[in-house]
């Protein structure tokens, strides 16, 4: 059972970090490099986000985590993670390497926004001192770019829609517009939204001028693509002062201070037992005492610098923030058995399902399979074994037993 059908979208300047991040998340090996435009072809993976697993809550001594991974009471549920080529200012005009790329990114829920926190790349990502360039401009071009994207993606074909309206070809603009938008997983009901803000009515829409559809689809993506702002590179002395610029200056986006490769050292040092750590961890603990002395001191700087001063090297802090927080996201446990909390192999807890807050019982039952909202019957809760209908909230952590009529569910 997939846990979720999210797609992470890793975005931001060439050369900042964005697949040391991606390989930190999945434990894919990726190139990586310190000069721009190492990545061409999009890296996908599956990443993880964390949080305490129900079968602490329950009073269990385990589970038997299947969809998910289950370490030490931590739930590590997988999500799905793309890293692209690097953008540049002008991309859009084909600077560096365009931006044709993000067309890949088009059905991303969230993007993770890296940014090189300690200013050491210049807008074109080549290597200077610390210090020298400013993230906060790097931002805003990045930002700007994704804009750029989307407004060229539908800009392109705005005066054959208006030679339709003029005809009379086109009798529902709002349906028109949002068919043409539907490949960026972007909803008619999130249009009328945006519409409503920008106090555009949906007949008006094939009247406005290009400056102001170029706002409105600010207004849609800001609306659809929540963006969560990694400061990268957190490591390197003097992005702490550009951190709280960030963070000051983007008060709309949640800033999460990180170090990809600090994360990246420690994923392959856990992977080879030489560390205790689990994804998330704040602190790690070493194993073996015959780790060289240069790995000794990396890992002692990444403890002072990063791992106590943040609480975590950031990745999987980022991850969770653009589940949880930005998508709204929350884990719920489907079972068969509301007493042994098992499936029907009577392995305990396997499954962890991540559906946006405010779905239901039978929302639950038709990401499990769509027969199943179909034949929905009833639903139990299995912590306190009450009987819950369609309608029911789900709440995090919550563990459904569907009951649907004969063979399903
Ligand atoms: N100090 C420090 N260096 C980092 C960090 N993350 C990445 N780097 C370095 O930054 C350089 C670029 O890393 P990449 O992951 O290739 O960057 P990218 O954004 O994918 O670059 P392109 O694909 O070329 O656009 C490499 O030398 C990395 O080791 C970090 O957290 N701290
Ligand atoms: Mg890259």
């Amino acid at each position: 059972m997939e846990p979720t059908d999210t797609l992470i979208g890793v975005v931001g300047k060439t050369n900042v970090g964005k697949s040391t991040f991606f390989s930190a998340a999945t434990e894919i090996e990726v190139p990586i490099e310190n000069r721009p435009f190492v990545t061409i072809e999009p890296n996908v993976g599956i990443g993880y986000a964390r949080r305490k697993c129900v079968h602490i809550e329950l009073g269990l001594p385990k589970c038997d985590a299947s969809n998910s991974v289950c370490e030490n009471g931590e739930r590590l549920i997988p999500v799905k993670m793309m890293d692209v080529a690097g953008l540049v200012p002008g991309a859009h005009q084909g600077r560096g390497l365009g931006n044709k790329f993000l067309d890949d990114l088009r059905r991303a829920d969230v993007f993770l926004l890296i940014v090189d926190s300690s200013g050491s790349t210049s807008p074109e990502g080549v290597v200077t001192r610390p210090g020298t360039y400013d993230p906060v401009d790097e931002i805003k071009f990045v930002v700007d770019e994704i804009d750029e994207w989307i407004y060229q993606s539908v800009e392109k074909d705005w005066d054959k829609f208006l030679k339709q309206y003029a005809i009379g070809a086109i009798k529902d603009p709002l349906e028109e517009f949002s068919q043409r938008l539907s490949g960026f997983g972007i909803l008619k009901e999130q249009i009328e939204v945006a519409l409503d803000h920008l106090k555009i009515s949906s007949n008006e829409l094939f009247k406005i001028n290009k400056q102001d559809l170029k706002n409105l689809l600010k207004e849609i993506r800001r609306l659809t693509k929540p963006m969560v702002i990694v400061a990268n590179k957190i490591d390197i002395p003097g992005s702490e002062k550009n951190l709280e610029k960030i963070k000051n200056t983007f008060k709309e986006y949640p800033v999460i201070p990180a170090s990809a490769a600090a994360e990246l050292l420690l994923r392959k040092l856990r992977k080879k037992k030489a560390i205790e750590y689990i994804p998330g961890d704040q602190e790690f603990k070493i194993n073996q005492i015959e780790i060289d002395s240069k790995t000794k001191s990396a890992l002692e700087l990444i403890k002072q610098n990063i791992m106590e001063k943040y609480k975590g090297t950031g990745v999987v802090q980022a991850i969770n923030e653009a589940l949880f927080n930005s998508l709204k996201l929350i884990p719920v446990y489907p079972v068969e058995d509301i007493n042994k909390y098992t499936d029907k192999k009577n392995r305990i807890l396997p499954d962890v399902i991540l559906i946006r807050k405010g779905s239901t019982a039978r929302d639950l039952a038709s990401k499990i399979h769509s027969d199943l909202a179909k034949t929905f019957l009833y639903a139990i809760n299995a912590k306190n074994k009450q009987r819950i209908g369609a309608g029911y909230l789900l709440n995090e952590n919550d563990v459904i037993k569907i009951v649907a009529t004969a063979g399903k569910g």
